[in-house]
């Protein structure tokens, strides 16, 4: 069955997200926009807890139900939640539009009830060298975030 989420992201920068997932071995496609950003590469994660009590920092680590190290969205060792980067233009705005095969709106590496975070700085994909490469992409401070919700779908 088909299942529909939404996220609206607050914080230093602005976003609503739309999630779709047709059946629980489709992949899901994120949309939407997000808008106030520096321009050019902001990490792009799932992290584990819809738990905003004490801002993002409460939304907890990357979401990973394999107990994987951080990875580029496309790469075999990823965390479930591990979506990449997002771009913003030189208006500030990024579009997001992302079909990933891992994250999922039912079954096991369901993401509802978890929060989307947008960071300061560009995901490394674990490339980076950094003693942070391997677990967070050295993606910085939280800029924004939000819960992902069930909505009509
Ligand atoms: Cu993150
Ligand atoms: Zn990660």
């Amino acid at each position: 069955m088909t299942v529909k989420g939404v996220c609206v992201l607050n914080g230093e920068v602005k976003g609503t997200l739309f999630f779709e997932q047709a059946g629980d071995s489709s992949p899901v496609k994120v949309t939407g926009e997000v808008t106030g950003l520096k321009p050019g590469l902001h990490g792009f994660h799932i992290h584990e807890f819809g738990d905003n009590t004490n801002g993002c920092t409460s939304a907890g680590p990357h979401f990973n139900p394999l107990s994987k190290e951080h990875g580029a969205p496309t790469a075999e060792i990823r965390h479930v939640g591990d979506l990449g980067n997002i771009e913003a233009g030189k208006d500030g705005v990024a579009k997001v539009n992302i079909t990933d095969k891992l994250i999922q709106l039912q079954g096991p590496h369901n993401i509802i009830g978890r929060t989307v975070v947008v960071h300061a700085d560009p995901d490394d994909l674990g490339l980076g060298g950094h003693e942070l490469s391997k677990t967070t992409g050295n993606a910085g401070g939280r800029l924004a975030c939000g819960v992902i919700g069930i909505t009509k779908a």
